[in-house]
């Protein structure tokens, strides 16, 4: 008979392994409980959402104080889903070189605002980035004036950016390759980089080309500025979370698949009741929570993507609103389409 390898220790053995786990157990800090956060949160009574101190179209807040912007839109839902209340969520404002501390501390509980996702803030951060819920890249704004129609013509250039941020990297990386030269002048904040820009310090201000769209609209004179077409890097944007924590960085994945499998069965704000009480395809019943458990497997309730949708809107209403044509930042969808219309943006089958 092969010996049980757990058994077939001599019995002082045993006892020693048995006293060094309960002295490592006792050390090591306690790993996250299954409803850690999520239970935290309930108890609290509302969430605390890391943003964006103010890019138009992704965290800013309104003339009348009101937070906006699709990261915004994205704490909104998560607070859909747990309290069934949109409003249920703190803003707190973050400077880019701040938000890793703040999620990392626990003064936040998830952070929305315009990251990108890079591997040395995924592993040595600490960090877990759930889902991309804006794919973007590297731009530059330039004044038209200056009659530069591509990346190339800004050999020599002096560059406006900002602190922190993977901007800084990617410049270095991009002039290196193409061996061209430039100089950069770094700021702490998105307002500091575009007053600098604007008051002709720079010959251009370069950002994540979505910022770009609304920082052109804050110049004294945005129709003396372009954007260019080129972007110099990949920015793939995510909510960001803790790791530690599965159940909570499931939630804050499926908040967004929730959004992109809702767009894609068409069920919008508009129609959610009425898709409701017909619920005709098999699909439609297990997002809106009339047929399976799968909210609950997620420690929510069976009506977590209905909440989301009724309260919040699908990805597609969430972008028009913040980002599409009607606003006035007018960013094509283009790799943030839906992957049967030409896009990245999949959401995995809830079921
Ligand atoms: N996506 C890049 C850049 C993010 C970033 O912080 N962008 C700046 C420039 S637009 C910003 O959001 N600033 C906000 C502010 O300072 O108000 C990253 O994750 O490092």
């Amino acid at each position: 008979m092969t010996p049980n390898p757990d058994t077939a220790r001599p019995p002082g053995r045993g006892r020693r392994v048995a006293a060094i786990t309960a002295l490592l157990a006792a050390l090591l800090p306690t790993p996250a409980r299954a409803e850690g956060l999520l239970a935290e949160i309930r108890a609290r009574g509302y969430l605390n959402c890391g943003s964006s101190p103010g890019v138009a179209g992704f965290g800013v807040p309104d003339a009348r104080g009101e937070w906006r912007g699709l990261d915004i839109d994205f704490c909104r839902a998560l607070a859909a889903a747990i309290f069934d209340d949109p409003a249920k969520v703190r803003f707190i404002p973050l400077a880019a070189p701040a938000r890793f501390t703040a999620l990392q501390s626990g003064e936040i509980d998830v952070l929305a605002r315009n990251t990108t996702w890079t591997l040395a803030r995924d592993t040595s951060a600490k960090l877990n980035f759930p889902a991309v819920n804006f794919y973007d890249g590297q731009g530059f704004l330039v004044r038209k004036d200056r009659g530069i129609a591509h990346v190339e013509g800004l050999d020599r250039a002096t560059i406006c950016l900002q602190q922190g941020t993977t901007t800084e990297l990617n410049l270095a990386d991009w002039f290196r390759t193409h061996g061209l030269t430039y100089r950069v002048v770094a700021y702490a904040t998105a307002e500091e980089t575009g007053r600098a820009y604007d008051s002709g310090r720079c010959d251009a201000y370069s950002t994540d080309k979505s910022s770009l769209y609304g920082e052109r609209l804050k110049m004294a004179e945005p129709d003396a500025h372009v954007v260019l077409p080129e972007m110099i890097s990949k920015e793939p944007f995510s909510p960001v979370v803790r790791q530690g924590d599965d159940q909570w960085r499931d939630i804050v994945a499926w908040t967004h698949y929730a959004m992109l499998d809702a767009e894609e069965a068409g069920i919008t704000q508009g129609n959610v009741e009425e898709m409701r009480a017909a619920a005709l395809s098999p699909d439609t019943r297990r997002i809106l929570g009339l047929e399976g458990r799968y909210g609950e497997a997620l420690g929510l309730t069976n009506d977590w993507a209905y909440r989301i949708v009724r309260h919040v809107g699908n990805y597609g209403e969430v972008y028009a609103r913040n980002l599409g044509d009607g606003t006035p930042l007018k960013i094509p969808r283009g790799l943030n389409a839906l992957w049967n219309r030409g896009g990245l943006q999949y959401g995995p089958p809830i079921r």
